[in-house]
């Protein structure tokens, strides 16, 4: 079978980037290095630095480099082979490319093989980098974790995900990876994280929290972000990898970028290891004069470096010598073309042995991160190797056959595990059975309180209940141990002052406070409940990220909380797709928040966030207006990540996914009179009301109990839909509406997400069924009557105008659609149409149409 693919399909073809590659297959390096090139006998197989070590892994493990090396072949062959799998015997009828990346995978096959089945502990996390999900699944499968039939499933559904997958995969991945640079961020995070959870629930088995990443990668700004942050220094148990590889997607990185690498971390307190060159090239070196060899290939750009892939003989030796100093082309006179293809591509980061010591080194620092570059070759063992345009590129069926049989297999037995009579196939028994992990819950067996009972007597904004709800949370004795806040520098700001006064801000160590503050205690120690970040939006998310899974990589279930002033959700919104699309589970306030921030302007005015929070998977939006609501909702999202998306008996819960991720409340800083929500309450009772609020919407104002007379009237009825801090003029303009004899219903939508998702739910029967849909329970009960509709936001109009369309009426939605500009909040409503006057104005449009 061929692959499926349009004539004009963009992939380089397997003949054009291989037609000059030269990378020989590891067993088949060449016999005639110079005698002082060769291995020395008394390293046979033998990590240096790695003590020698039995097969049997559990006690006191050893590893044996030959039967590691057995266990790569395998690995590389596999990884290759379930992406070929997918390209060339996938009918997938679309035309379009499945792809998979064959080249990025065997760059990291020796470090992936070191790790998984010399280095790691069952404790031990790992993120992978993307592109190398291949050889993560080869692996897993090779430990007995995944089943054979799903070797042929890469990109198909239900099958491997291209890119590992917490939520998706079918083996069980440690951290989702796919948008560079978020992935090798989240084990730091991790680390974290498990710092504070061993210092305030008691020390748990020490987990190494590994990344495998690209060397590209380190091009994008949330790496440095998460480096730099205070509170990410000295985390000893972390270990980054970079695949040192020197190429990008597009491209070969140009010039030489160590330097500045090594200097970035240095500078940040990490300790930086390198394993750069293989053992042929380290016993060269050692050659009299062979030190001038090192001079030149530490000295010699990417670019020529990299190009000596696809030459051979004579030309390799004239390119290699190219601008070499004097002294280099003598010393590697005697070495015969083809072996000097082998000598100069020699990198450490396929030498397990130089691997496991350098793992080994890592390790050694307890005090700090390490990064470890490990030079390798994209494509290594495989005829793209070390080709600029290789990134996506695919073997042919001949480049296949051959590997397949260069590994010692054929058709019946290439998707074979390691035989479990040879020497590899019991280590890969020993280590799966030394990999097995205890089991996790997400559940946390803490009943949190359906409200704290936050008592308001004046007006008060969303953003000060908020910070008066967690204080009376940390009061709670069984709640408060498990909360945990976190901000990027706007912890005060945003209210968390009072929490961080009870709890304390984290430190791993007891720090001096030099300015006593009557207002705020600024108590740092181990005790502490806020970990406070520098101002970065992405670390925020991230960290939320790995505090919501805590239970999973340090096997305790936490209540995270952070808060963010809400139009910078945008700048750390993939790291919060991140932690979502990863499963975790987090409150975060967005605050404050709209135009109500009013003198602040427009670069602190946030417009779609709330079409952002409704539109992220995995999220449930919530935008309350009214104290005691907020504190339902609060109470009642703490509740759910507790329950860690089980049910009572701890099964995994099947709710709608939407439900049963993190919680984002929209919040302001506008002080807000409660007492029409109190008469709402009296109206409804308080067990009607709160199952209301929690399912997105109410009738705030009833204008026909309000105004008998209207109904009396037969009067024409509109609703006002507001939502969060914009219903003070809603209201106002329900009553002005009266006054002209028009019966204006208000209905305060507290959760536009579950409003929607509800309305969406009903479609998705009817489309699915072919059936009529009907109104979905809560928007019937909150709206009742079918009359037009007017929606007022304190935020993009779009995010409510499609309720007109779930209840079947004409609409007009109202909101902000510019950029903001300082004012005062009358002012900035006006501006906007968000006054009474507009509304009451809308409403007659909406009844006219
Ligand atoms: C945020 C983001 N931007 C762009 C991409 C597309 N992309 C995928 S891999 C890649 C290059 C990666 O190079 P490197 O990290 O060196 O990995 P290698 O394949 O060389 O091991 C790019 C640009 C992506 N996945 N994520
Ligand atoms: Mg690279």
């Amino acid at each position: 079978m061929t692959r499926r693919a349009p004539a004009d399909a963009p992939t380089p073809t397997v003949a054009a980037v291989t037609a000059d590659a030269r990378q020989p297959w590891l067993d088949a390096l060449p016999e005639t290095l110079p005698a002082e090139a060769a291995p020395s006998p008394a390293t046979p197989s033998q990590a240096p630095g790695v003590p020698a070590r039995s097969l049997d892994p559990d006690a006191e493990p050893g590893v044996d480099l030959d039967v590691l090396d057995d266990v790569q072949r395998r690995v590389l062959w596999l990884a290759t082979r379930i992406v070929d799998a997918a390209n060339r015997e996938r009918q997938t009828g679309d035309g379009v490319k499945v792809g998979g990346h064959q080249a990025s995978s065997a760059s990291l096959v020796t470090v992936m093989t070191a790790l998984y089945f010399a280095h790691l502990d069952a404790p031990d996390r790992v993120s992978v980098k993307p592109h190398a999900s291949p050889v993560f699944h080869a692996i897993q499968y090779l430990l007995g974790r995944l089943d054979r039939g799903y070797l042929t499933t890469l990109r198909a559904r239900g099958g491997l995900q291209s890119y590992p997958s917490r939520t998706k995969d079918p083996d069980e991945v440690d951290f989702s990876t796919g948008s560079v640079g978020l992935g090798p961020a989240a084990p730091l995070f991790a680390a974290a994280v498990r710092r504070y959870v061993d210092a305030h629930f008691g020390e748990r088995p020490a987990s190494r929290f590994v990344a495998l990443l690209g060397d590209a990668e380190l091009d994008e700004g949330n790496i440095w972000e998460a480096v730099a942050d205070p509170a990410l220094q000295g985390l000893g148990k972390v270990t980054w990898v970079v695949d040192f590889n020197r190429q990008s997607l597009d491209r070969v990185v140009p010039g030489i970028r160590i330097d500045q690498w090594r200097a970035s971390f240095e500078a940040n307190g990490w300790h930086v290891a390198e394993v750069k060159y293989g053992r042929r090239l380290q016993a060269f070196f050692s050659r009299p004069g062979g030190e001038a060899l090192r001079g030149w290939i530490d000295a010699m750009p990417n670019e020529q470096y990299q190009s000596l892939f696809a030459l051979a003989g004579a030309e390799l030796r004239q390119r290699f010598l190219d601008g070499a100093p004097d002294g280099v082309e003598a010393l590697v006179a005697d070495v015969a073309d083809d072996d000097l293809a082998v000598l100069v591509t020699d990198l450490g980061g396929h030498d397990l042995g130089a691997v496991l010591e350098a793992l080994a080194a890592c390790d050694a620092e307890t005090d700090r991160p390490s990064v470890l570059f490990a030079y390798t070759v994209k494509g290594w063992g495989l005829p793209i190797a070390g080709n600029p345009r290789n990134h996506s590129a695919l073997l042919s069926g001949d480049q296949v056959d051959a590997l397949r049989e260069r590994t010692g297999l054929d058709a019946g037995t290439e998707w074979d595990r390691l035989d479990p009579a040879t020497p590899a196939g019991q280590w890969v028994e020993r280590r799966a059975r030394h990999l097995t992990r205890e089991p996790r819950t997400p559940r946390l067996e803490v009943v949190v309180p359906d409200a704290t009972g936050v008592k308001v007597s004046k007006p008060v904004s969303t953003q000060e209940v908020f910070g008066r709800v967690l204080v009376d949370l940390s009061r709670d004795a069984a709640v408060a141990p498990h909360l945990v806040t976190t901000a990027p520098d706007v912890a005060t700001s945003t209210n968390l002052a009072g929490f961080i006064n009870r709890t304390g801000v984290f430190s791993p160590a007891e720090r001096r406070s030099w300015n006593a503050d009557p207002v705020l205690k600024w108590a740092e120690g181990p005790t502490g409940q806020h970990i406070e970040l520098g101002i970065s939006e992405m670390n925020l998310f991230l960290l939320l990220g790995q505090l919501g899974l805590s239970w999973d990589h340090s096997g305790q279930p936490l209540l995270p909380v952070g808060t963010v002033y809400d139009p910078f959700v945008c700048r750390g919104l993939d790291a919060f797709i991140y932690g979502t699309y990863s499963g975790s589970r987090f409150l975060v306030a967005g605050t404050p928040s709209g135009v109500t921030l009013a003198p602040e302007g427009g670069a602190h005015q946030s417009t779609i966030t709330a079409s952002i929070g409704l539109e992220l998977p995995g999220v449930t939006f919530m935008e309350p207006a009214y104290a005691t609501a907020l504190d339902w909702l609060m109470c009642d999202a703490l509740g759910r990540i507790a329950a860690g998306g089980t049910d009572a008996a701890g099964r995994a819960r099947t709710a709608a996914p939407h439900d049963d991720g993190a919680y984002y409340v929209r919040l302001s800083t506008r002080p807000v009179d409660q007492a029409p929500f109190e008469a709402a309450r009296a109206r409804l009772g308080d067990a009607v009301l709160r199952r209301q609020v929690l399912a997105g919407a109410y009738r705030l104002v009833d204008a026909h109990a309000a105004h008998p007379e209207l109904a009396e009237q037969n009067a024409p009825v509109v609703h006002l839909v507001g939502s969060g801090a914009v219903l003070p003029e809603v209201i106002a303009s329900a009553q002005e509406l009266a006054e002209e004899g028009i019966a204006a219903h208000v209905v305060d939508v507290t959760s536009l997400d579950r409003l929607y998702s509800a309305w969406q739910r009903t479609l998705r029967q009817g489309v699915r069924t072919a059936t009529a849909p009907s109104v979905p329970g809560a928007l019937r009960t909150a709206f009742g009557d079918r009359a037009p509709v007017v929606t007022v936001h304190d935020a993009a109009s779009h995010a409510m105008a499609w309720v007109g369309s779930a209840l079947g009426v004409p609409a007009v939605p109202l909101g902000v659609d510019e950029f903001g500009q300082s004012g005062t909040v009358h002012d900035l409503y006006g501006l906007h149409d968000l006054l009474p006057g507009s509304i009451t104005n809308a409403a007659l449009a909406a009844l006219s149409l």
